[in-house]
């Protein structure tokens, strides 16, 4: 892996620089707005990027990772297991997947389903097969993983909001989002928050947004949200970003109802993936007011019981769109990917 630190008078020429030296497979790992002193006087502003290389490893940027088949939602829920209890006469093999599953916060009943699943897929003989049955848990549980469509520019405007507690990283998300699109993948971004609760809170991406170099307006009412969608109609995507919301605060999910009504959008619900699986039902049944479309599931370097992933997955019924996994923008986010949540969940065989 190769890493280096790349300089340029605007944010978009310090990419070109790394993208003339790396390629399309370059990562950045840190962008900077630095001053030079010159002489004991401010110079003037410099954009530092930090870029990563590894021959090795193609396509790793999120946006270049935008390529997941899609996978169907399927109809209605699953057929509730006819005995959610673990069956005596499992064998240890059978157990301690058992064992690894409640481990990793996925709920008893739900554990039981996916097990009786996977042995009622393999032959008698394979099912003291450590080995065989990791490898059937891993499919099962990577079906059921449902993941998005890859976003796509055809002309069309695509305008995502993301909406979710306080707290989970939706602004975080948007600049990372914002900067992939935008500087890696070359698209035309705008940038809207309605969030005006917090006098920090606009500031937050607006800071992001001049770093970035893309326009950003403030919504304070659904009308200006309009007019603010209307000014950005030459972009390709719009990212809108909104206050974080408690699920106990029903007034605060009407006024967020309000605010996108009649407004063609994507919303996509932000769920910390350190929540409860009691409270992920609570945010989706009360976030459910508004019509979502996909989950993001974000800090997934905060915990180490990925069960949540799944729980999301079968409670929301509608498609993971992306992860992210820390603080760092841009490259903390990854399109969602069945096999690797399903790895993660699992664990190693
Ligand atoms: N570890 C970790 N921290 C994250 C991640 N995403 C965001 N954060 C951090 O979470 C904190 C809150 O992030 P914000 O983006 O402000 O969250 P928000 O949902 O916009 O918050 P509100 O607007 O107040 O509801 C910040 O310290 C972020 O750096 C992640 O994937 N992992
Ligand atoms: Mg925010």
């Amino acid at each position: 892996m190769r890493v280096k630190k790349f300089t340029g008078r605007t944010i978009q020429e310090a990419v070109e620089h790394l993208r003339q030296e790396f390629g399309p497979d370059g990562v950045i790992l840190h962008t900077a707005q630095k001053r030079a002193w010159l002489w004991g006087r401010v110079g003037p502003k410099r954009y530092e990027v930090v870029g990563a290389f590894d021959p090795n490893y193609r396509s790793s940027s999120a946006a270049a990772r935008v390529t997941v088949p899609r996978k169907t939602v399927p109809d209605g829920p699953a057929a509730p297991s006819p005995d959610p209890k673990p069956d005596p006469a499992w064998s240890e093999a059978v157990q301690n997947l058992y064992s690894r599953l409640t481990k990793a916060d996925i709920p008893k009943d739900l554990s039981v389903k996916l097990l009786k699943e996977v042995l009622s897929q393999l032959p008698k003989e394979d099912w003291e097969n450590d080995g065989k049955l990791w490898n059937q848990l891993m499919e099962v549980i990577a079906g059921r993983i449902v993941t998005a469509q890859p976003w796509e520019f055809n002309g069309e405007q695509k305008t995502v909001v993301l909406i979710g507690p306080t707290g989970v990283g939706k602004t975080t998300t948007i600049a990372k989002l914002a900067a992939n699109f935008s500087l890696v993948a070359g698209r035309k971004v705008g940038l809207i928050t309605v969030d005006t609760y917090r006098i920090a809170a606009a500031e937050q991406l607006k800071t992001y947004a001049e770093i970035i170099g893309l326009p950003l307006h403030v919504a304070y009412s659904p009308k200006e949200l309009k007019e603010g969608i209307a000014k950005l109609k030459d972009r390709e995507l719009i990212l809108i970003d909104t206050a974080g919301r408690s699920q106990n605060n029903q007034l605060h999910i009407a006024e967020l109802k309000h605010f996108f009504e009649g407004i063609a959008a994507e919303i996509h619900l932000v769920i910390s993936a350190t929540t409860k699986p009691r409270d992920v039902d609570e945010i989706i049944s009360v976030f459910g007011q508004l019509p979502i479309d996909r989950v993001i599931i974000t800090k997934l370097d905060e915990t180490s019981a990925f069960g949540v992933l799944l729980h999301t997955c079968e409670r929301a019924r509608v498609p993971i769109a992306f992860v992210t996994t820390g603080q760092g923008v841009p490259e903390d986010i990854e399109v969602a990917d069945g096999k690797r949540i399903a790895q993660l969940i699992l664990g190693d065989a």
